[in-house]
């Protein structure tokens, strides 16, 4: 099938956008925010609820589903969706970027990487094509090619070599993928160099790939590094394809990727700091966990409307994360995921409405700048 991206709209003062991204398990509107469903579960949240606070699409791991429970056992329950109960669209991560991050040890050669697993030790090779091959068998709708993404810092040197090989390893998974129903995007790489983010995009965009990702940023780097990669780095995607920034998207992210040219989104962010009793709100990130909410009646946050909203207080959540109440990290990460879903969804209709940055400024204003 064809997987198309229609642009419908462009902000006249930024390069933000809104557009329509078609999958075989319905269309997502971008930009967009990915939850992120690490072990096939956005963890303590069920599919219904998923829906309930707005997600369209999840992102999954190739590298923790193939270590357990393993990709054949999850294609013999008939694919990732129908294992976790998910109808709507699906991305997997290809592995490359949890093997270096997550693996106790690994060797990287032009064949593959070599890596223990962080569960038990043992010792696995995963290269390009077995990378797509378990991503085939897992089944969602968007793929991801075998990347290899340069620590930071590191060398100008080493960063070039990732980047050549990471083309080479594009090749390699666009030879491997053997489904037309899902859609393989090519990742840049090229560190904190214009000049390799440059190559390494004339290079992955020759292939002509349904969409594009961002990689190697939110590495380390700090926030101005990152935005003054984000500066030139969107425009060297074409303009007619999704552009993807893997691994980032805190509330402020979101605004600024958008202003520069990116469609989505997924980050841990949210979900992680929700289960240490953090949320957003709109006057600001607040630690519902602190002593200050002890007494505080009041809901996480005045003017969210979400079920959490609506029906419980910052002292009874309080409660809850100290007494280690499993609810009490379902109704956070509920909360905070309904809130950036609802960002992304006024950032769309600013969009629309010809008032993206009034928008950012008054989110701005009310939030104050904080990462
Ligand atoms: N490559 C892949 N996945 C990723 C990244 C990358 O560079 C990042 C970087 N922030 C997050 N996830 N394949
Ligand atoms: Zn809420």
């Amino acid at each position: 099938m064809s997987f198309d991206y229609t642009v419908n709209q462009e902000c006249p003062e930024t390069k933000a956008r809104v557009g329509e991204f078609t999958t075989p398990h319905g269309r997502i509107k971008t930009p967009i925010f990915m939850p992120v469903g690490t072990k096939a579960t956005v963890k303590t949240m069920s599919p219904e609820e998923l829906k309930e606070v707005g997600s369209e699409i999840i992102l999954s791991n190739t590298y923790h589903l193939y270590l357990r429970p393993g990709h054949e056992l999850i294609e013999e329950a008939g694919g990732l969706h129908q294992f976790m109960n998910w109808d709507r669209p699906i991305l997997t991560d290809s592995g490359g970027f949890q093997v270096y991050s997550l693996s106790d040890s690994n060797e990287i050669t032009e064949e593959g990487v070599t890596f223990q697993s962080h569960l038990d030790g043992s010792k696995h090779f995963i290269d390009p094509e077995k990378a797509i091959g378990i991503q085939n068998s897992l089944g969602a709708d968007i793929i991801m090619a075998f990347d290899e993404c340069a620590p930071y810092p590191a060398e100008k040197e080493y960063v070039e070599k990732a980047v050549a090989r990471t083309t080479r390893w594009l090749e390699r998974s666009i030879e491997a993928h053997a489904r037309d129903d899902q859609a393989l995007f090519g990742i840049m790489q090229g560190g904190m160099h214009r000049d390799l983010r440059e190559k390494s995009a004339e290079e992955i965009t020759e292939f002509n790939l349904p969409g594009y990702a961002i990689g190697g940023l939110s590495v380390g780097e700090s926030t101005e590094k990152m935005l003054e990669v984000l500066d030139y780095a969107p425009e060297l995607l074409p303009e007619d394809k999704p552009r993807y920034l893997m691994g980032v998207g805190t509330p402020i992210d979101l605004f600024e990727g958008i202003m520069r040219g990116v469609d989505m989104f997924d980050c841990v962010f949210p979900t992680r700091v929700a289960r240490n009793g953090a949320v957003f709100t709109s006057g600001g990130r607040i630690t519902v966990r602190n002593a200050t909410y002890k007494k505080d009646f009041t809901p996480l946050d005045h003017e969210c409307d979400c079920y959490v909203c609506n029906n419980y207080s910052r002292a009874y959540i309080r409660h809850l994360i100290k007494r280690n109440e499993i609810l009490g990290l379902r109704l956070t990460t509920y909360h905070n995921l309904h809130f950036m879903l609802d960002i992304i969804h006024n950032i769309r209709e600013a969009i629309k409405e010809g008032c993206f940055l009034e928008y950012r400024e008054q989110f701005y204003n009310q939030y104050g700048v904080e990462k």
